[in-house]
């Protein structure tokens, strides 16, 4: 096992036509700044990385000077590692093996959420070929794309259907009792079921009286739950994106305007010094003057006055933050044994940020630590005033908690 503890459980899938940026987005997010190049699961496999989801650290308001072990804290925002992965082009057709078929639905399956990359520009047309930009609308891929994975779930879930529905109905044990080994197939939790049977507005009870569309419906309600999604309107760097970014924010999607390029470029002259740029900055600092070719202040100089200024930032960071905070509905928690230090038991300060669920209870956050933290559970403490809380307590984001057990850590 990694000597680091990993702040992350879930993993984010990068998806969209061919064309589109993805791999663009996925280099930009994965791409370490030099300090953060240290990290020894930076790739994991080739499609596979880490990239960050970054949050105002505690350590201002504590007023202490922090040591982090599983995470960054750059000039007070903490930078917590979240896994992503590039997964291959998806064209009309794929769920029935066109392409590369089920390859990428087969990652899509692992995907606990996901970042659908647009070409906002209008310069890829419905197969994923490069056409003059503006000549495809690009409100079309936001339909296709989730239209696909439905397909593929829906040949998936519904073989033996009728059987499955009448069998439900008689001993009313319930659908999702029925299709266990399936939506463990698709990596989907059972409970999602009903909740995705009273979304599409359907009976519970009478699943052998669903229509075609009805069935449809139900799986469609399931896919947004168990893969809520949101879309990246990249390459907003050219003319013709503006206009299809503002009708793609019409729509009732979770939309966020960015240049993957432009990040690529600021994080490549991060990682060189020459700029000081975190990710998801709102401008960045040129750090070397000397070391920069004309060309190169120039193309930088573009980037402040084209994306970030008109954009807030390139967007890149906001759809990894969005896709935790928001989609998924995570929040921070920082571990701490020593809460007069607000250190491990070897002193470094503030050692890590977990991402957990809202909602997540005490002794639930000890069990994520440690399996045997959360058996020996007795208490927690929360450092900010030194209150007990007990088990069933629901942690806050950005909490700073000391779990108290019969056992010492090991
Ligand atoms: N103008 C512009 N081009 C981009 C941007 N992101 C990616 N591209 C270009 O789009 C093309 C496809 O990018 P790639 O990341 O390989 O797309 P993928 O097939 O979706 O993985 C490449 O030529 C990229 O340089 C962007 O933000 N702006
Ligand atoms: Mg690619």
């Amino acid at each position: 096992m990694n000597i680091m503890q990993r702040s992350y459980s879930r993993l984010l899938g990068v998806v969209g036509k061919p064309n589109t940026g993805k791999s663009t987005f996925f280099c930009a997010a994965t791409l370490a700044t030099a300090e953060i190049a240290n990290y020894p699961f930076t790739t994991i496999k080739p499609n596979r990385g880490v990239g960050y989801v970054r949050t105002p650290c505690v350590h201002p308001e504590f007023k202490v000077q922090d040591n982090p072990k599983n995470s960054l804290c750059l000039d007070g925002t903490r930078l917590v590692p979240v896994e992503l992965i590039d997964i291959a082009g998806i064209v009309p057709g794929a769920w029935e093996g066109r392409g590369l078929g089920n390859q990428f639905l087969d990652e899509i399956r692992r995907a606990d959420a996901l970042i659908h990359v647009v070409d906002a520009s209008g310069g890829t047309d419905c197969e994923g070929k490069s056409c003059k930009p503006g000549e495809h609308d690009p409100v079309e891929d936001v339909q296709f794309l989730e239209k696909e994975i439905t397909m593929w779930m829906v040949t998936i879930l519904k073989k033996d259907w009728p059987r499955i529905a009448r069998t439900a109905e008689q001993d009313k044990k319930g659908i999702a009792h029925h299709l266990e080994d399936r939506l463990t197939g698709l990596s989907i939790k059972k409970q999602y079921v009903n909740e995705a049977i009273r979304k599409a507005g359907l009976s519970v009870d009478k699943p052998a009286t669903w229509t075609d569309e009805d069935f449809y419906r139900f799986v469609d309600n399931l896919r947004k739950i168990s893969k809520p999604l949101l879309i990246v309107a990249n390459k907003i760097d050219l003319p013709t994106a503006q206009a299809n970014v503002e009708r793609m924010k019409k729509l009732d999607y979770t939309v966020i305007p960015a240049s993957a390029e432009a990040e690529l470029a600021l994080r490549r002259a991060a990682e060189k010094g020459l700029i000081d740029y975190k990710p998801g900055d709102k401008d960045f600092k040129i750090a070397h003057p000397e070391k920069l070719s004309p060309g190169q202040v120039q193309a930088l100089e573009r980037i402040r006055d084209k994306i970030l200024k008109t954009n807030g930032a390139t967007g890149v960071q906001e759809a990894l933050n969005t896709a935790y905070f928001k989609l998924l509905d995570m929040i921070t928690v920082y571990p701490v044994e020593d809460l007069e230090h607000l250190s491990d038991h070897n002193g470094r300060v503030l050692p890590d940020t977990y991402l957990v669920p809202n909602g997540t209870t005490a002794r639930q956050f000890a069990y994520i630590i440690h399996t045997e933290l959360g058996e020996s559970f007795l208490y927690a403490v929360n450092a900010r005033d030194k209150r007990r809380i007990g088990e069933d307590a629901i942690l806050k984001d950005r909490d700073v908690i000391s779990i108290v057990s019969t056992q010492k850590r090991a």
